[in-house]
């Protein structure tokens, strides 16, 4: 079986410096002297124009940063492999996707849309989820969201949507936030954006994990075999672990925590040798089914349900490797959906085409000319031969006497034929600046994800709004956005008018349909991976925790020792001090020690706060003290006594309870 390793990273090899002990040298590879004191005309003298390594090193450091993408700037990668479970002949030619044995080298990149490169992670947003596999036969991009709808239907609004979004032109306020008038104003006036608005609002948008996040191809594409025989197709990528999310009070804290919270969470991962997996489905419409859909599948703001199109898991991606250089991995990178290989092709989706100038469109003007895919990471690992020349950083020395094709002196290379056929779709029309008529209805589908979503989500999404929209100055904008709340479903649009003081329309809803699917309940449960704090004090009984927590870890979950000092309590290493830690960076929290603690606001605060959070609360020994101090009371997710293994994991493995109530707990 090939090495997933093997092809890429012989490849990245050849580039690597390696830590060692080498002389620090000129970019010309002169022996430098020293470098903490440039040349002067005596000790106290003005610096002398000759000093070439001063230049070069001021020069060098001037020019180190390249322009951010326009949006997704803000992003985590990894390395890893993907492997299809069985043959897809039928489907599809692509040879990845037909040979099992054969594990293909991929190279994700996470991210937020709209904030710049130093927002923090944990922010209202849409995450990036693109997946470059290095096929042997050429890079293919999987360039997807980890929701299943986009804002727009057409490309030629993305400048405009993507203005609206980003921090207002005149101030620049506020950083990496929807909350505010533009994107409320484009969305009152833009109804296509309604259904993707919903998922926006909500719980979607502030994932626990990147590897707890769905991964969306969004467009309709296509299959083709190898008879030319097309297959429409959405992928779909899901995590093994489940998808899961935080709360939006946690998110506001987690982001001065932890700025970096879905970053350290992945890399850390990683780290630890527990690597992300995601199953890619299909979910597969045959062309005569085409127009069976009461949407148009071309149409980017609509999902097909789970219900009517069921998902087929056809393989699985493992993340197993961190990269080694931030920027020469996850900054170069450069994603593109027109990367396809043979057997995958693209619909008339107007979102797609346009998508499908723009990656490399803005590739050349953030990396710098025509040859970033020879930087390392962009690569293929399938052989690059053609007749394209020169340009700014050429790193390639062709040895050939002719770059034009035909030619009779090179013998005809290099030769082509033989390769990527597009799809023969029958085109005609008449040229018209227009939508199709079948992309009208903005409602139905909002609805349907309204409908599905169980009691709590509910509550999160209209809490949403009304975070959302009391960030927003003008009262005109609020009443837009009702209006159409109004279409979508009167109990969602009397909640959010209710809370903005505004009238409450009148409405019917538009259909009573489910997709149950669309729902985050019933995800798969496991405690592995989960954080888990635990509070101890010097007077904690170490014997009732040590066996707690050995047993918690050999279920895989990461258990860290939070006490009021560094070093040890007991015989225990502390991981970190209580004035350093916040409930918020865990998933559940054991209270272990109520001697020392329950007098202590931090530790009381602590605990509070996860109860708050909806998280898995443990206490043993004396831990039943501080959750006294705290006055919690003895609700679902509350777990004390003596043997608390068995219960708490699985508490920790359902996540949140979010049917708890914390109007009774002091603040
Ligand atoms: Fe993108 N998008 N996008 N987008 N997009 C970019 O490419 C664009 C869209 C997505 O980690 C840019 O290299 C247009 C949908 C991801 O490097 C840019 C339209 C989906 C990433 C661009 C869309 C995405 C980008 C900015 C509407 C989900 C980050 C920098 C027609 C299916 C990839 C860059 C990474 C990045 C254009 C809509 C996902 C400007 C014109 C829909 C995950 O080219």
């Amino acid at each position: 079986m090939p090495d997933d390793r093997e092809a890429k990273d012989r490849q990245l090899d050849a580039y690597r410096i390696p830590l060692d002990d080498l002389k620090m040298t000129t970019d010309q590879g002169i022996r430098v002297e020293d470098t903490d004191n440039s040349l002067k005309a005596g000790v106290r003298g003005p610096t002398i124009m000759e000093d070439f390594h001063f230049r070069e090193k001021l020069t060098r450091f001037d020019h180190e940063r390249i322009p951010e993408r326009v949006v997704h700037a803000r992003g985590a990668g990894a390395y890893g492999y993907f492997q299809v479970y069985e043959p897809l002949p039928d489907l599809t030619s692509a040879a990845f996707l037909n040979d099992p044995a054969v594990k293909t080298p991929v190279f994700v990149r996470f991210s937020t849309v709209a904030g710049s490169r130093g927002s923090a992670d944990t922010v209202r947003d849409v995450r990036g989820f693109a997946t470059k596999f290095y096929t042997t036969q050429g890079n293919y991009d999987l360039v997807g969201n980890n929701m299943p709808v986009f804002f727009i239907q057409d490309g030629i609004k993305f400048p405009d949507f993507v203005h609206s979004v980003k921090p207002e032109p005149h101030n620049e306020i506020p950083q990496a936030q929807s909350a505010h008038d533009t994107l409320w104003d484009f969305v009152q006036m833009q109804p296509e954006t309604l259904h993707m608005i919903m998922w926006l609002m909500s719980d979607r948008a502030i994932p626990r994990s990147y590897r707890m996040m769905q991964g969306f191809g969004v467009h309709t594409f296509r299959f083709v075999n190898a008879s030319g025989q097309g297959t429409f197709v959405k992928f779909h990528w899901r995590p093994v672990l489940g998808t899961y999310s935080l709360v939006w009070d946690e998110v506001l804290r987690v982001q001065g925590n932890d700025p970096d919270f879905n970053r350290r969470d992945l890399w850390e991962a990683i780290e630890r040798g527990v690597y992300p997996e995601y199953e890619l489905c299909v979910q597969l419409v045959p062309e005569s089914r085409e127009h069976d859909f009461d949407f148009d599948l071309l149409d980017a703001t609509k999902i097909i349900p789970e219900e009517q199109v069921p998902l087929r898991p056809i393989g699985k991606m493992t993340l197993n490797r961190n990269p080694q250089n931030f920027f020469a991995e996850t900054e170069q990178v450069a994603f593109h959906t027109a990367n396809v290989v043979p057997g995958i092709d693209f619909t008339n989706d107007p979102l797609l085409q346009a998508r499908n100038f723009s990656y490399l469109d803005t590739q050349l003007l953030r990396l710098g000319g025509p040859n970033f895919p020879q930087i390392p990471i962009n690569r293929p690992i399938a052989e690059v031969r053609n007749d394209q020349r020169d340009g700014f950083h050429q790193h390639m020395i062709h040895e050939s006497r002719t770059s034009y094709a035909l030619n009779s002196i090179s013998g005809g290379c290099p030769a082509f034929g033989d390769g990527y056929q597009h799809y023969q779709e029958k085109v005609d029309g008449t040229k018209i600046r227009k939508r199709s008529p079948s992309f009208e209805d903005h409602y139905s589908q909002a609805t349907l994800f309204w409908n599905s979503m169980a009691d709590w989500e509910k509550k999160h999404i209209v809490a949403a709004y009304l975070f959302e929209l009391g960030h927003v100055e003008r009262k005109p904008i609020k009443e837009g956005v009702v209006k159409h709340l109004a279409k979508i479903h009167p109990d969602l649009a009397a909640q959010v008018a209710e809370g903005l003081g505004l009238p409450v329309p009148s409405g019917e809803p538009v259909h009573a349909d489910t997709s149950p699917a669309l729902s985050m309940t019933n995800q798969p449960q496991s405690v592995a991976t989960r954080k888990i704090a635990i509070l101890m004090g010097d007077g904690t009984d170490a014997v009732a925790v040590r066996a707690l927590r050995l047993d918690l870890e050999g279920r895989g979950a990461i258990c860290e020792v939070v006490a009021p000092h560094e070093g040890l309590v007991g015989d225990t290493t502390v991981d970190r001090q209580l004035s350093a830690a916040n409930s918020v960076i865990y998933d559940a929290v054991v209270a272990a020690d109520g001697a020392a603690l329950a007098s202590m606001g931090r530790a009381v605060f602590f605990v509070r706060e996860a109860f708050k959070h909806q998280k898995a609360i443990g206490a043993v020994g004396s831990g039943t003290r501080l959750l006294e101090a705290a006055q919690l009371p003895n609700d679902v997710g509350v777990i004390t006594g003596d043997d608390i293994a068995d219960a708490f994991a699985g508490a920790v493995a359902g996540h949140r309870f979010y049917d708890r109530d914390i109007s009774s707990v002091p603040a």
